[in-house]
Parts: C-alpha cells; sequence; structure tokens
C-alpha cells in the first residue's frame, strides 16, 4: 500500500468565508464572497440539540466507503467538513468550537458553565455508564452542524446541477467508518481517503479542485499553544496520526503504520466486538471499562475499552488520537464514534431489556464531580433539548429521536440484528462455523491471523457444536503511567525491541489503555478492564499443528508455557510490569455453543479460570 509520509502544504491564500488565514492547506474556492449568508442568529444556540427533519423514511448514516459511491453526497460532505474547518475558531459552529467540547480547550459551550472546581476538564464522559448515551446528542450536534453546512453548499450549485445536489442534501446524514469490518481483498482497513490523501479532488459550486483533504487532518486556524500546552502538541499546527520522530516540534503524521496497526488488530478487534454482543447481556457491564467486581471474571471487557484501544491504534504513540482531550480535534474522531453509536443502536436491539442504571462517577468532568451518582435521568451537558433542560439518557434511548438511522439496525428486528452480527463479525471466531459447515464445504474463506498454511479441519476445533474460547482478563490503574500505554500478548518468544511488538507475527493481541496527565483534573487511580482475546491466534496454531486442540487439555499447558506479555508506554519505551500499578492478567476459557442458525448468537457457559499470567 503506497502511504506518503511526507507532507506537502501548499500555501495559499483563502477566499473561502472572507475570514480564512493562509495557515497551510487550501480549502475550496466559491469564486465569490459567501460571508454575507454564512452566519444567522440562531446558530449561536447550536447547543439546541434537534431532531433533523425527514419526509417517509428515516435518513441512514452511511459506512463511510459507502457513502464515497454517492457522488453528490461526497462531495457535499468533504465541503461541508473542509468548510466547518476553515471557520473562525470562535463561531460556535466552528470545528475548534464543536470538537471542542469534549476535552480541550476546556471552554464552556452554549453558555453551559463549569462547575467549580472543574475548569479543566472537558463535558464528555469516560469510564461512565454514560459513556455511550453522552455521546449520542453529541454526534447529534454535529451532525446538525454539517448538515446546515450541506444545505447551504447545496444551494450554491448552478442550476442545471443544484437539483441533484440539493436532493442528495434533504437526506444528508453523516458517515461511520466501521474499523471491525474485514476489508475488501488488498485494501486495509484504514481507507486510502482517510490517511494516505493529503489533498483531495473536489468538483465544487465552481468546478474541479484539489484541496487539503479534511478526512486527512484538521489544521488549526490558528493554533493557540497554551490550549495544548503538552510538548510537542504546542507546535503542531495540525493534528497527527502516530507522529515521527517521536515527541519533535517537526515531526509528520505516518499513516502507513496506522493503516499496520489496524488490520493487524483487526483479528483482535472483530472477536471483542462478536463477544461484547453474545455474552454481555447488561448495560452496566457492556458500556465501560471502570472494573466492577465480577465473581465470574466473564464480563471484563466493555465497549468502551474496545473504542480505546481504537483511538491508540489511530493515535499511534502521542498521535492526537491517543490523548483523550485532543483526540476529538482530529477528523477520524467523529467518524470512529458514529460506529461506536451504530453498535450501541445494535447492541440494544438485541439486549433491549437493560440501560443505564446508576453509578458514581469515577472521573469528573466540567459539570461532574467524582463520587456524583449519574443514571438515566442525569443531564447530558451541554447538550439542550428546549430552552430550559438538557437531553438525558432515557430520552437519547430511541437514537430515532434525532432524525437518523442505521442500515443495520433500522428495523429494530431483534433475529435481523442478529443476522446481521453473524454475517460481519465472525471472520475470526469459530461462532459460525458449524451454521456454514453444513451448508458449505470446509473451505470457508476464514481468516485466522496466524494460518496462511491450509484449512483447519472443524472438527479439531468443534465437539458437537460446541468450542473453547480462550480469553486473558486484564485489569491495572489507569493512571498508573499518567500517560497511555498498550500491553501485549506474545505466543512464543518475545522480539526484545518494542519498536517490532505491534506487527510480530506471534503478537497475539494488544489492550490499549487511554489515559494521560491532564485530561481530568482531580482524578485518582482506578482500575479499569478489558481483554485480549486469544482464540483466532490459538486456531491458526491449531491449523499449523503446533497444538492439537483448543480444549483446556491441550490448551491450558501450551498457555502456561508460551504466553507472555510486555507493557509499552505512549513514549514507545518498555514498561516494567511492576511499575504498571494494580496490573492483573488471567486466563480464562469458556466452552461456546456456536450458533445453530443465523439469526441467533453463539451462546456462552460459565467461565473457567486457568492461571494468572501476571
Ligand atoms: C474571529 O472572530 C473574532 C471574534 O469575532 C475576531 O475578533 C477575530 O478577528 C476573527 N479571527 C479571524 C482570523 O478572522
Ligand atoms: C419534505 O417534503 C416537502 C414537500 O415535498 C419539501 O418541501 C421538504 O423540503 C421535504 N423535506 C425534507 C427534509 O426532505
Ligand atoms: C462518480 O464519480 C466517479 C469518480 O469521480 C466517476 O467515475 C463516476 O462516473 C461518477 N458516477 C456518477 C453516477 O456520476
Ligand atoms: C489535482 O491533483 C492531482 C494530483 O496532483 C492532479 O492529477 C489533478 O490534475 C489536480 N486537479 C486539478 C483540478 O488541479
Ligand atoms: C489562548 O488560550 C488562552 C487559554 O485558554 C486564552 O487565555 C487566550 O485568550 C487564547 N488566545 C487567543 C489569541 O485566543
Ligand atoms: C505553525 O504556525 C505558526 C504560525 O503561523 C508558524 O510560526 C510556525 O512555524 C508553524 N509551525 C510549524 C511546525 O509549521
Ligand atoms: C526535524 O527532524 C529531523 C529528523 O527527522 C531533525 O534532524 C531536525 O533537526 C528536526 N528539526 C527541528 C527544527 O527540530
Ligand atoms: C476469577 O479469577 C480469579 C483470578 O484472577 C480467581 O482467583 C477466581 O477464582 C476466579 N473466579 C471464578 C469464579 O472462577
Ligand atoms: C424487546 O424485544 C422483544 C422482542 O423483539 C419485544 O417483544 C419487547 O417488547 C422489546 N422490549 C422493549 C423494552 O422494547
Ligand atoms: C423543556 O422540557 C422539560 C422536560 O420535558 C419541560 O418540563 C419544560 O417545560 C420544557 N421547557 C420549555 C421552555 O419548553
Ligand atoms: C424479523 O425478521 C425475521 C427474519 O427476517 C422475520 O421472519 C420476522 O417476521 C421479523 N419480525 C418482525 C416482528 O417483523
Ligand atoms: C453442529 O451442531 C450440531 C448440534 O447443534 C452437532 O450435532 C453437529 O455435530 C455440529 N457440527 C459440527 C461440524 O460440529
Ligand atoms: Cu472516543
Amino acid at each position: 500500500m503506497l502511504w506518503p509520509k511526507i507532507l506537502v502544504f501548499t500555501c495559499l491564500v483563502l477566499l473561502q468565508s472572507g475570514s480564512a488565514v493562509s495557515l497551510g492547506g487550501r480549502g475550496y474556492d466559491y469564486g465569490r464572497d459567501l460571508e454575507p449568508t454564512l452566519l444567522r442568529r440562531e446558530d449561536d444556540q447550536n447547543s439546541l440539540v434537534q431532531p433533523i427533519p425527514y419526509n417517509d423514511t428515516i435518513p441512514l448514516r452511511l459506512e463511510i466507503r459507502d457513502l464515497k459511491n454517492h457522488n453528490e453526497t461526497w462531495t457535499l460532505y468533504i465541503l461541508a467538513m473542509s468548510w466547518m474547518q476553515w471557520m473562525n475558531q470562535s463561531d460556535p459552529l466552528s470545528w475548534y468550537s464543536v470538537t471542542g467540547i469534549h476535552g480541550a480547550p476546556f471552554a464552556d459551550y452554549g453558555g453551559v458553565k463549569a462547575v467549580p472546581g472543574n475548569k479543566a476538564n472537558g463535558y464528555c464522559t469516560h469510564v461512565s455508564n454514560l459513556f455511550p448515551t453522552w455521546h449520542r446528542p453529541y454526534l447529534a450536534l454535529y451532525e446538525q452542524t454539517i448538515y446546515k453546512f450541506v444545505q447551504m453548499i447545496a444551494s450554491w450549485f448552478p442550476p442545471d446541477r443544484r437539483e441533484a445536489y440539493q436532493k442528495a442534501a434533504a437526506t444528508f446524514r453523516i458517515p461511520y467508518w466501521d474499523w471491525a469490518l474485514k476489508p475488501a481483498p488488498g485494501e486495509s482497513v484504514w481507507p486510502m481517503f482517510l490517511g494516505g490523501m493529503v489533498n483531495i479532488e473536489i468538483d465544487g459550486p465552481n468546478g474541479v479542485q484539489n484541496i487539503s483533504n479534511p478526512l486527512y487532518s484538521y489544521t488549526f486556524k490558528p493554533l493557540n499553544s497554551s490550549d495544548f500546552d503538552q510538548f510537542p502538541f504546542m507546535y503542531w499546527n495540525e493534528t497527527k496520526r502516530r507522529p515521527q520522530p517521536q515527541q519533535s516540534a517537526n515531526a509528520t503524521s505516518d499513516n502507513g503504520w496506522v493503516a499496520q496497526a489496524l488490520d493487524s488488530h483487526l483479528s483482535s478487534i472483530q472477536q471483542r466486538l462478536y463477544t461484547l454482543f453474545s455474552n454481555y447481556k447488561d448495560y452496566a457491564t457492556w458500556s465501560n471499562e471502570a472494573w466492577i467486581t465480577d465473581v465470574n471474571n466473564a464480563s471484563t471487557d466493555s465497549i468502551e475499552s474496545l473504542h480505546d484501544t481504537i483511538h491508540l491504534a489511530c493515535g499511534g504513540n502521542y498521535g492526537h488520537m491517543a490523548i483523550i482531550a485532543y483526540s476529538s480535534f482530529d477528523p477520524v474522531f467523529f467518524l470512529h464514534h458514529a460506529n461506536l453509536d451504530r453498535l450501541f443502536a445494535m447492541w440494544q436491539v438485541v439486549h433491549n431489556d437493560s440501560y443505564v442504571e446508576s453509578m458514581k462517577a469515577i472521573l469528573p468532568t466540567r459539570t461532574i464531580y467524582i463520587g456524583d451518582v449519574q443514571d438515566a435521568r442525569s443531564d447530558l451537558t451541554p447538550f439542550y433539548r428546549n430552552e430550559t433542560s438538557f437531553w438525558n439518557s432515557d430520552q437519547v434511548r430511541d437514537h430515532k429521536v434525532f432524525g437518523y438511522s442505521y442500515a443495520d439496525a433500522a428495523s429494530g428486528n431483534r433475529s435481523e440484528v442478529i443476522a446481521t452480527i453473524n454475517k460481519l463479525y465472525t471472520d475470526f471466531s469459530p461462532a459460525t462455523m458449524n451454521l456454514s459447515a453444513t451448508r458449505r464445504p470446509l473451505s470457508r474463506e476464514m481468516s485466522w491471523k496466524a494460518s496462511s498454511s491450509g484449512s483447519l479441519p472443524v472438527e479439531l476445533i468443534m465437539n458437537d457444536g460446541q468450542y473453547q474460547e480462550w480469553i486473558a482478563n486484564i485489569r491495572v490503574n489507569k493512571h498508573t503511567l499518567n500517560a497511555s500505554f498498550n500491553i501485549y500478548l506474545f505466543l512464543g518468544e518475545i522480539p526484545e525491541s518494542p519498536s517490532e511488538w505491534d506487527f510480530a507475527s506471534n503478537m497475539a493481541g494488544t489492550l490499549g489503555i487511554f489515559a494521560g496527565p491532564q485530561h481530568h483534573a482531580g482524578a485518582g487511580q482506578q482500575k479499569v478492564s478489558g481483554t485480549v482475546p486469544l482464540t483466532s491466534a490459538l486456531m491458526g496454531i491449531v491449523a499449523s499443528g503446533g497444538l492439537a486442540s483448543l480444549d483446556p487439555r491441550h490448551t491450558d499447558p501450551f498457555l502456561r508455557q508460551n504466553l507472555g506479555f510486555r507493557i509499552k508506554h505512549n513514549n514507545g519505551s518498555m514498561v516494567a510490569p511492576t511499575d504498571a500499578d494494580g496490573l492483573s492478567i488471567s486466563i480464562v476459557s469458556s466452552s461456546v455453543k456456536s450458533a445453530a442458525n443465523e439469526h441467533e448468537l453463539a451462546r456462552w457457559c460459565d467461565v473457567t479460570s486457568h492461571f494468572d499470567l501476571y
């Protein structure tokens, strides 16, 4: 894959919105003075989040690779993103203001004031029962903003093209990026237009032009270094992914590494996702990474912990996405979170009887103190539902309240959503193996991580429709290093240099812990938990003859002998396990009944504890 590592910016003076500055990169030249059309009084109230109206069927948020095939929609999306990014940062509709709600610059939005003592926080809720629900109105606010620009830009097309663009604009909704989907052969999980194109050619109202790709990075207009006071962020005029050289003021993004990281973690990511759908029935354990005492050792993972792993893969060491308070400025943030919102909607259809229960806040936000009890009626600030009150989790339980849906959740039909989950997310799991074996010959195109070495006889994995899942349950204090870090599991000899860990062929999986020094002022030590699935890596070893079966009598001794781990700090250095406060890694297995038909998920039996790796 051809991933350019060097950024080349053309510095040109901008016409757009009349207030743009030439700080590198360029926006679209509409060829006329557009300033008067821009701001209306009502846009000052952007914190009022309202449903986007529609006629007939509810408009869908599309997967971004699908949206790209709709030419008018794609053009409007890119132009609207670019417009938002070029706006004056003090404007409440600007990229800077909207993304700034999450963390830095730690400013009030929509007049919603910080509670005393919590000014050094954004509004986002992490390690919290509100993690999935807070991001829902946040995405809706972002969507209503982009939608406004899309309508405006569509109206600027010349009369002969206008109708087609206005038609596309009427049902426009933001896209999502499915990082758990196995890409088409020869392609990366990380689409070229997200990470491989500094500039993008767009056929807008004023003809074909090359503009700075608004999906590649966001360029501050301008950077206020006191808002990003961590070195070297205070020098970076644009968002970076896996910046190289590390911790250098003149680092450039290495999107090739991001693509490789996402591709090599896909098996782990997909196995975790399938397990979160099939074995996590309670919202409390599914929703967030706070470690909840779990006598059964069966619910150590969470959608939030999986989400952290994506943040760290996109950011690499010290990129914006890897820092909670800076992550939202990277254009991939909303694509990632729209996917999470979709997975949330799908999970809700499957487990529709479980929802937000009260829980004490573990981290502070701009409006929440540590220890404040949060429940389904707690305010999701700063998102107003009407002039006097905020949205709460109960009110956003049905995502359709905001006027959008997803093809994979819109029907609300449980058996259809399960069929979709079985279809999309079992490339690396035996969960549907029995099912396909009965329908197709054994040569199902399964992509076992470690096996290019031929087919895997089903009877080595399945016994009467049952198989074994193997998982490493990990707990650690989130802020133990005051930085994000990764825990890697290996089968066999561990490469010496930390730089080789990510792509080592015997790396079984990694758990990313998303943390940082100043995201949540006043946060104490708190335990978080997550998992690294081992099943797919073990199947690869079974396929190549290194292990007789997944049965505990073979696999338990194999893992005791071969499983090892390492910890890597966000700065790329190795961390001794003794320096990771509260660390525990324990190996468990469960017997799982594979799906009997496409409308059923695999069913998990009780979890058995085997041994503690640490
Ligand atoms: C942005 O808007 C603020 C407030 O209206 C104004 O003072 C400032 O000059 C504007 N900045 C630019 C670059 O136009
Ligand atoms: C709904 O239909 C009416 C009447 O055809 C039209 O004026 C309006 O623009 C449509 N709205 C949307 C969001 O499609
Ligand atoms: C969409 O755009 C692509 C490439 O820009 C072009 O090849 C294709 O013909 C367009 N499709 C339609 C339906 O306009
Ligand atoms: C945009 O850039 C590409 C690649 O540099 C070039 O081939 C193309 O002609 C450019 N298009 C325009 C309209 O300048
Ligand atoms: C930069 O940020 C600091 C701290 O948030 C603020 O006091 C200052 O006014 C900002 N400067 C500009 C030019 O916006
Ligand atoms: C960032 O922008 C500022 C202001 O335009 C400029 O002085 C500085 O050299 C830029 N930094 C880099 C690393 O490009
Ligand atoms: C920029 O990075 C290169 C290494 O890629 C280094 O040699 C050079 O000294 C750096 N320049 C500055 C101004 O930091
Ligand atoms: C859960 O795991 C711990 C070790 O991490 C073990 O001591 C305990 O017995 C396990 N509980 C069950 C019910 O297996
Ligand atoms: C949950 O789904 C079941 C089966 O699809 C349905 O009968 C039930 O009414 C739903 N419950 C809620 C609270 O939506
Ligand atoms: C806002 O909504 C709340 C809760 O539904 C309601 O009690 C209140 O009267 C509403 N306020 C206005 C101004 O409509
Ligand atoms: C749900 O989908 C299944 C499979 O497509 C279908 O048989 C069933 O009738 C649907 N249920 C409802 C309530 O529409
Ligand atoms: C598939 O499952 C059924 C029971 O549900 C079992 O009888 C059959 O042996 C299984 N097939 C394989 C290949 O394991
Ligand atoms: Cu996030």
